[in-house]
């Protein structure tokens, strides 16, 4: 396994959601004055905002038949079947509930504000989400908080206050760095890039973006230029087109990052059928699965990921001790995820899995995810 140099079913609602959510926020208005509640926020010692409020009791037992509900950015997203399920997997051993809920868009913001206050009125006692976009989901999420309902967000977060705590993919500054460092040694630091991304509000690739533009900045990335960043909005067809209209603007492109697992494997897929392959890098963040077929076949030789499961696996355990009072999501404070062992928040809430992995022809198949 090479790793990089840093140190490192569909569920709809039932009902038409514009009602829907009219409904649900003067109940839950109601639900959380009747309370008295309000969710303060802690200044940790980045200076960050976050959620965490209260004392946490850390050898406070795990309680059961919490009832988690995952919010994916997308339901029906391969990479969040694969990291729901995780969850899945985590909950059932502790003898708590689970579900998955969510949009088959990954651009439906208002779906998505829509089922955290179905959630919050069926009184779930954590809520794992991917949020699409940093803010939209807020007045929302404050108003699960308030009626008592722990917010984890995972692979892509909200504004820290919107939130206990984020369980971080990996170092969103070293994913990055490391896919320009990946495309850069592919082309020889020399010619025109291009990014595909996801939803152009999606917090998590607009992170990553903002550090592969910095990155950029280097005097070993001088003959290199990134020309446009194009959101095919995590939709096969979309991403696929967009890959199409980059190569016919720019006809001179060397290399594109997709830090989308739906964006990298439409543009491998585009790049596979035309003249541009071999010719023209693809690099980003991909499942080993997806990408075997053009790693094979030249298209791709190195993107990365993390595993997914474990992603899903670490919210669970996240938001099961966050219901179960033994953190509070205050940076410092420790728990204990299984298997994965024990995680510490870190500054602005945010616990990190660890390293991805750079799959390439040399092990890319002793993954199967
Ligand atoms: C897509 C989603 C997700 C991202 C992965 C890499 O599946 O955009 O948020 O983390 O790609």
């Amino acid at each position: 396994m090479s790793r990089l140099p840093f140190a490192h079913r569909p569920a709809r609602h039932p009902l038409g959601r514009a009602a829907t959510a009219l409904a649900l926020t003067a109940a839950v208005a109601v639900t959380a004055s009747a309370c008295g509640g309000t969710t303060k926020s802690s200044t940790d010692a980045a200076g960050s905002q976050t959620a965490a409020t209260g004392a946490a009791n850390p050898n406070a037992a795990t309680k059961t038949a919490l009832k988690v509900a995952f919010l994916p950015k997308q339901v029906n997203n391969p990479y969040f079947t694969i990291a729901d399920n995780g969850g899945k997997k985590a909950l059932d051993a502790l003898g708590e509930t689970y579900k998955e809920v969510g949009t088959s868009s990954g651009t439906d913001t208002a779906g998505q504000v829509s089922y955290v206050n179905t959630l919050t009125q069926q009184q779930m006692n954590a809520i794992a989400v991917s949020a699409q976009d940093p803010g939209a989901l807020c007045t929302a999420l404050k108003q699960a908080m308030s009626s008592g309902v722990k917010v984890v967000t995972y692979d892509s977060d909200t504004d820290p206050g919107c939130r206990q705590l984020f369980v971080s993919q990996a170092s969103s500054e070293a994913l990055g760095r490391s896919e320009v460092q990946l495309i850069a040694k592919e082309i020889d630091y020399t010619g025109d890039i291009a990014i595909l991304s996801a939803a152009q509000t999606a917090t998590n690739q607009n992170t990553w973006i903002g550090y592969m533009k910095d990155e950029l900045k280097k005097p070993a990335y001088k003959n290199m230029k990134l020309v446009s960043v194009a959101y095919g909005n995590d939709d096969a067809q979309t991403s696929f087109q967009q890959t199409q209209g980059l190569l016919q603007q720019y006809p001179g492109l060397k290399g594109i990052i997709s830090p989308t697992t739906v964006g990298i494997k439409a543009a491998a897929q585009y790049l596979s059928g035309s003249q541009y392959k071999g010719k023209v890098q693809l690099t980003g963040l991909g499942t080993p699965n997806d990408m075997r077929a053009y790693v094979k076949d030249g298209t791709v030789s190195a993107f990365e990921l993390w595993d997914p499961a474990k992603l899903g696996e670490l919210a669970a355990y996240a938001a099961t001790a966050l219901a179960s009072g033994q953190i509070t999501g205050a940076q410092g404070q420790s728990f204990k995820a299984g298997d994965l062992g024990s995680f510490t928040i870190g500054a602005n809430g945010v616990v990190l899995l660890g390293d991805p992995t750079v799959f390439n022809a040399s092990n890319i198949d002793q993954f199967d995810f």
